[in-house]
């Protein structure tokens, strides 16, 4: 009787073929952690089920020719060596999307993608522009739910193009006039006619005019003012007057201020002064530190849920503060939160759940994609190349990204855009935030550590740390060995801004003097 290799004691595991050498893909031969199990081993032999996985050991007639090209962790999936047998909710509807995106995966389902010359779906540039430039024409009555929103949806469009390649200045005066009555004589922006000032709407509008050339039209002292009363004396700020604090508005709040470089102390009549605070940044960093929770992850707000939207307002947040190798060490445990972030790559999707156990989302590309080159940068692993070679290693797996939003992530068909997984439609959030993922994943970006940093002597210096960045093109090698083309490769995006590096480089010297 032969003895079965299997890599995880579970009941539901997939058969082993008869001769457990031949079944096991070449690369998961050598190195890979084999457990010899005897027959008597109280396992089921005939065990067929797959837990909704359609590939099993007898459906090889229907594998695609590139699957033996596969990966050896997506080969790994496909033998379903990955299962536990504890069912809850969440665990079936994991189930059911690697179901569905498995085949896609590996492009057994080409969707009727044309692919490129590695057999993956080419980047389907000219439909997501056609997607995105969509974003800005009348919008179908659905929409009425967003129209507190209105000013996401011009960042989404406009980010979104941006790392497509397309020219957004052309946007200017639509987007200046659209954003005119949103701004509030009391300062920052609501989010349709008539609504208050909010951050992510204010946020929002803010890279989306940097993007365009349009910062001008903003009132910046009233800008100052608003941002005043939102700083709150435990360190963090809230959303809108009277709304929630949260991780959001320190982000949002934070990145306006170093945009429009307005001055760090508080105006004058900012309650936080009640409490001796002087200056936009006094706690902050304390108060994110207390939303790292015992997952390792960061949440909302202390004593709330870790997830990894909330990481990289976080780490972004942090970047802002100080070079992120004395801001994130700082305040944060960095083992621990790139432990909990690196564990929120799904397999075998490849692409980001935003917190532990739930669903795979292309949004999370960027949410936690993102968060890769900040933690990098901390960690010191992303500084500038010398002498033109790259010694850039990473802390996840790029490849794995690339080809869940390359292969699930794509609508197909003639409308194009970007979708949550394959189950959902596409829309220009998952757009945009797919394409800031993918850039973060296909080009390198790197922290000069010996650019300015934060003197906090001088309040009304802006605060220079993330303007240090820069980012390089990966190499030949590395988009073979990611199977993708040239062109299948997007724009470079700001790892903190999430906006092109020019619009940064014009805000800074537009506002270089500061004041009013
Ligand atoms: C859970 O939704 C999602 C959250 C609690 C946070 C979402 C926050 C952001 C996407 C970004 C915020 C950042 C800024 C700058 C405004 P869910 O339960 O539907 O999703 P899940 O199952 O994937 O967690
Ligand atoms: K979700
Ligand atoms: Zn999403």
């Amino acid at each position: 009787r032969y003895r079965r290799r299997v890599r995880f004691s579970s009941r539901k595991m997939a058969p082993l073929k008869d001769d457990p050498e031949d079944s096991l893909p070449s690369a998961l031969k050598d190195g890979a952690r084999i457990v010899e199990l005897a027959d008597d081993d109280g396992f089921e032999d005939d065990t067929k089920a797959v837990d909704g996985v359609p590939f099993s050991d007898d459906n090889s007639s229907k594998k695609s020719p590139s699957q033996a090209d596969l990966p050896p962790w997506l080969q790994a999936a496909v033998m379903n060596l990955f299962h536990d047998d504890v069912d809850t909710v969440s665990s079936t509807a994991n189930k059911e999307t690697t179901a569905s995106c498995l085949p896609i995966l590996t492009v057994e389902d080409t969707q009727g993608l044309p692919l490129n010359s590695h057999g993956l779906p080419n980047l389907r540039r000219s439909q997501h522009i056609d997607f995105l430039s969509n974003t800005f024409e009348k919008l179908p009555a659905p929409y009425q739910v967003v129209d507190s929103s209105r000013p996401w949806l011009f960042y989404w469009g406009i980010a979104g193009l941006s790392s497509l390649g397309v020219n957004v200045t052309k946007y200017r005066d639509q987007l200046v006039e659209t954003v005119t009555p949103l701004q509030n004589r009391t300062g920052g922006f609501g989010g349709g006619h008539g609504h208050m000032s909010h951050c992510a709407c204010s946020y929002s509008t803010t890279l989306a005019l940097a993007a365009v050339g349009g910062l001008d039209m903003i009132d910046r002292k009233a800008m100052w003012n608003w941002l005043g009363s939102l700083k709150q004396i435990d360190g963090g700020f809230r959303m809108a007057i009277g709304a929630e604090e949260d991780i959001r508005g320190a982000y949002c709040a934070m990145t306006i201020i170093t945009i429009l470089n307005l001055p760090l102390t508080l105006p004058p009549d900012a309650s936080a002064r009640s409490a001796g605070m002087e200056l936009f940044t006094d706690g902050l960093g304390e108060w994110i530190g207390r939303c790292q929770t015992y997952e390792g992850g960061i949440a909302a707000a202390p004593n709330n849920e870790a997830h990894g939207a909330y990481a990289f307002c976080g780490l972004a947040c942090l970047s802002i503060l100080d070079a992120p190798h004395i801001s994130i060490p700082k305040y944060l445990n960095v083992r621990e939160l790139t432990r909990c972030l690196a564990g929120l790559q799904t397999h075998p999707e490849g692409g980001f759940s935003g917190r532990a156990n739930k669903l795979v989302d292309a949004c999370y590309s960027h949410w936690v994609g993102g968060c890769w080159a900040l933690l990098e940068a901390a960690v010191g692993i992303s500084e500038p190349l010398k002498n033109g070679v790259s010694t850039v290693s990473s802390l996840w797996s790029r490849e794995g990204l690339i080809r869940y939003l390359l292969t699930c992530g794509q609508q197909p068909g003639k409308k194009g855009g970007m979708r949550d997984k394959p189950s959902a439609r596409p829309d220009a959030y998952h757009t945009c935030y797919s394409l800031a993922g993918l850039s973060a994943a296909q080009n390198h970006y790197h922290y000069d550590r010996s650019g300015p940093t934060t003197d906090y002597e001088d309040a009304n210096k802006r605060l220079p740390a993330a303007f240090n960045w820069s980012a390089t093109r990966a190499s030949a090698d590395e988009l073979a060995a990611w199977h993708i083309d040239e062109k299948d490769v997007v724009n470079f995006v700001h790892p903190v801004f999430v906006i092109p590096f020019q619009a940064i480089e014009e805000a800074e010297l537009l506002f270089r003097d500061g004041g009013f």
